[in-house]
């Protein structure tokens, strides 16, 4: 049974500390750095000595978020601080090569969204219906009266639209509304915060999608697609890695889909997997947790040491048998 502390416990943990450091889940998407960044700001308003920590420096394609360029990679002096808050972590692996030494901090916090949230740290709260952590963070400035800037309200914003599949996925509540409302009356403006994110691509990440659409197959009577992209494509059209960023939401995007599959060569020669999935007809987090992966019931992911056909194989057992269940 997990404990999980809730709102007002964590925000009386984080009222008291005064040297924080804030970490996200490695890779960061828009709701993970959105949230980190909002916090520092919300944390510096009460006079608290921050520090985002990152693993890598913000990848390109979320560099327009206020703030992503004070992220501070190692080395870190770890035993500087009374307070490590963790957030959108599923588990504590997704905190990357430091995880030894953040969680070492005295106490850490965690505060997440994840449906198949893999209990760690000292004070916890977990809200596997929310739709993202910025929608969380929003609640948490709230109960700690800190104060919400317009950088912070447009980084809360980014991490909400982002998350929810653009106030489109089963986690879109009237609470996401609520808070969303409420950033927007800060002065964000939602066409922006969407070009930002949705209207950003370089010609050659168009070819990339391009090619990587041409793989597309289907399975199950067209109730599972999916698509790869190898290491051999991107160089030919000279695109990175990080220029996949939701390219699944087209497979996905197909009428009969339940579950959508992306399957991508990394540059560590491992294979990574990432599940979509519409509906009840398959709890995908429970299909990554075959594979040693994790995630929420329609957006899950693991990596592999094999090669895409194989790993592709094993995934269409797993995904029938989830479904059959
Ligand atoms: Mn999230």
């Amino acid at each position: 049974m997990m404990v999980n502390h809730g709102l007002n416990e964590i925000a009386k943990v984080i009222a008291g500390a005064e040297n924080i450091v804030i970490a996200a889940h490695i890779f960061p998407d828009a709701d993970a750095l959105g949230s980190q960044l909002a916090l520092g700001n919300i944390l510096e308003s009460m006079g608290k000595n921050v520090v985002l920590y990152s693993e890598a420096v913000v990848r390109k394609l979320y560099d327009f978020m206020p703030g992503s360029e004070r992220l501070v990679t190692p080395p870190i002096e770890w035993d500087s601080f009374d307070c490590g808050i963790a957030l959108d972590c599923g588990d504590r692996l997704r905190l990357g090569k430091e995880m030894d030494n953040f969680l070492k901090i005295q106490p850490v916090v965690v505060i997440d969204h994840h449906s198949g949230h893999q209990e760690f740290g000292d004070v916890r709260w977990v809200e596997a219906g929310r739709g993202s952590t910025g929608e969380m963070i929003f609640d948490l400035a709230q109960a700690l009266n800190g104060s919400i800037s317009y950088d912070t309200a447009y980084c809360l914003y980014a991490a909400i639209v982002s998350d929810t599949g653009s106030f489109k996925y089963s986690s879109t509540t009237a609470d996401t509304f609520r808070v969303a409302k409420e950033l927007v009356e800060k002065g964000v403006k939602p066409f922006e915060v969407a070009a930002k994110l949705f209207d950003n691509f370089t010609l050659n990440r168009l070819h990339l999608l391009m090619s990587v659409l041409d793989t597309m197959e289907l399975y199950k009577n067209g109730r599972i697609s999916v698509i790869h992209v190898t290491r051999e494509m991107f160089s030919r059209v000279g695109a990175n890695q990080g220029d996949v960023e939701n390219f699944i939401n087209y497979p996905r995007s197909l009428e009969s889909v339940n579950v959508a599959v992306f399957l991508k060569e990394t540059n560590d020669g491992l294979v990574s997997v990432s599940l979509r999935s519409k509906g009840s007809w398959c709890d995908v987090a429970k299909v990554a947790a075959k594979f040693g992966g994790g995630g929420h019931k329609h957006a899950a992911g693991f990596k592999k040491d094999a090669a895409i056909s194989e790993i592709l194989e094993q995934l269409l057992s797993e995904i029938s048998l989830t479904m059959e269940k």
